[in-house]
């Protein structure tokens, strides 16, 4: 059989995450419209007779501002270098960018086997593809270009053939049965970080971190899940709380019922609303709320 590991690379925003989600059929990285959502090295597992591929979800690149995000650029870095093959996602939808194209070849250069995820045709001209496709050709982009629709399940069978003949022949090197490699504690830490991505605007939901103190199921089945939002700034706290604390209130009821589902049961949710100042630039902070420093240089 075919296994190994596949890097899913690209711009912030792209589509990396749901399309990750969609290939292994189940969400193990959360989605929004805002580009920096994903913060990790995410694995998400395929199974199937013929091949296994780990694909691994990372952080789009983008410009790091911060000592967050260039840990977010070095985790993406690092995982193409250390992966059998990648998975190189565009947005066709913006239209192919100049850009795209340079960030292509970089990771072409790579030397490992290669193929492109066109992805959003569902909301662009289908004209324009075909267009795109010979214009990453002509610019040395010469592997494989798969116009997908992680939306609308388009192409992603072809893709899946696609990527998985890309891979060495060996042994499944993760059990059966395991979708991810990330915990439910990250999980629900993610949760409620995707609801405040999709609730609050600018630099709001880019300077939030969550972080789960307690997850337990009591002795009536009901899943106790305590968590501290760290904000960056004492009025971007008064924000995610919201007037008499109802914006708070509905980001954690929103959460909350993904979580139940996620787990399978009834979660009670209690929320703290922190402020650490600057924390994206403090080692110390980084490391607790579970981004390492170590990936910063
Ligand atoms: N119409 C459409 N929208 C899509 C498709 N794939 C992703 N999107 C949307 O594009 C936005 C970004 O998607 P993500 O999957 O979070 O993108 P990403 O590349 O993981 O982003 P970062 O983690 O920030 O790098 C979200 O609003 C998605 O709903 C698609 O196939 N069609
Ligand atoms: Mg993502």
């Amino acid at each position: 059989m075919k296994s190994g590991y596949v890097g899913v690379i690209g711009r912030a925003n792209a589509g990396k995450s749901t399309l990750v989600n969609v290939l292994v059929g189940e969400k193990v990285a959360i989605v929004s419209p805002k580009p920096q959502t994903t913060r990790d090295a995410i694995m998400g597992i395929l199974n199937e007779p013929d091949y296994q591929i780990i694909f691994v979800d990372t952080p789009g690149i983008y410009k790091a501002k911060n000592a967050l995000s260039s840990i977010m650029e070095k985790t993406a870095e690092t995982t193409a270098r250390d992966v059998d093959a990648l998975l190189f996602v565009m947005d066709g939808h913006e239209g192919l960018s100049e850009s795209d194209i340079q960030l292509a070849k970089k990771y072409l250069a790579f030397g490992v086997p290669m193929a492109v995820a066109y992805t959003k045709i569902d909301i662009m001209p289908k004209e324009n593809i075909p267009a795109d496709m010979k214009k990453l050709y002509e610019a040395g982009v010469t592997c494989d270009v798969y116009p997908v629709s992680a939306r609308k399940g388009t192409n992603i069978k072809k893709l899946v053939s696609g990527v998985a003949a890309l891979l060495p022949e060996g042994e499944k090197l993760i059990e059966d049965d395991i979708v991810s490699d990330k915990s439910e504690k990250f999980m629900l830490a993610e949760i409620m970080r995707e609801k405040i991505l999709l609730t609050f605007d600018k630099e709001i939901p880019h300077g939030v971190a969550v972080v789960v103190n307690k997850f337990i199921k009591n002795e009536s089945g009901v899943y106790e899940v305590d968590l501290d939002v760290i904000c960056e700034k004492a009025n971007h706290k008064a924000i995610i709380i919201g007037k008499r604390g109802e914006a708070i209130k509905n980001v954690s009821s929103f959460a909350r019922k993904d979580m139940e589902k996620f787990l399978g049961g009834k979660v009670f949710l209690t929320t703290y609303v922190k402020v650490k100042e600057d924390w994206r630039d403090r080692p110390s902070l980084l490391r607790d709320f579970g981004y390492d420093p170590k990936n910063n240089s």
